[in-house]
C-alpha cells in the first residue's frame, strides 16, 4: 500500500507551477496504478485553455466557482463543489475562474510528472 499526504507532496517536486493553477501530483504513471491523481488549484480571474488529446481526464471540483466551455460546441458550464466533469471526448476546453478552485483531477492514461503544456494545451504520450 501507499500513503502520502498532500502537506507533504507539495514540499517536492511533486508540486508543479503555471501561471494560471498549481498542481500536486498525488499519484503518478510509476506507481503503476493505470491513472495518475492530482490536486489542482486554479487561480481566481484566470483563463486556461486545455486540450488533452492524448489523455482522459476527470475533474472533481471541492471548492471555488468557475465556469467551463467546450470549444467545439461553445456550450458553458457553471462548476462548483460537487460538480465533475468528464472530459471523454478529449474535449478542447476553456477554464474561466471566479473564485480560487480546488479540483481532484485522475488522467488515464497517467502522467509522469515531467509533461509540460504543448503549444495547443495538451501533454505528450511519454514512455
Ligand atoms: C483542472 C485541470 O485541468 N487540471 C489538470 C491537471 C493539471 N494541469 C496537472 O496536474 O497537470
Amino acid at each position: 500500500m501507499i500513503v502520502r499526504k498532500l502537506q507533504d507532496a507539495e514540499k517536492t517536486e511533486r508540486k508543479v507551477q503555471s501561471e494560471t493553477w498549481d498542481s500536486v501530483r498525488l499519484l503518478l504513471k510509476d506507481d503503476n496504478m493505470g491513472f495518475s491523481f492530482h490536486i489542482t488549484t486554479l487561480y481566481a480571474g484566470t483563463e486556461t485553455r486545455m486540450h488533452y488529446k492524448n489523455h482522459l481526464e476527470s475533474v472533481y471540483c471541492m471548492e471555488g466557482e468557475a465556469e467551463i466551455e467546450t470549444l467545439a460546441d461553445g456550450k458553458v458550464y457553471q462548476i462548483g463543489p460537487g460538480t465533475i466533469y468528464i472530459l471523454d471526448q478529449h474535449d478542447e476546453h476553456i477554464l474561466r475562474v471566479r473564485k480560487e478552485v480546488k479540483m481532484a483531477c485522475v488522467f488515464n492514461p497517467p502522467v509522469t510528472g515531467k509533461e509540460v503544456h504543448d503549444e495547443t494545451g495538451a501533454y505528450p504520450l511519454v514512455d
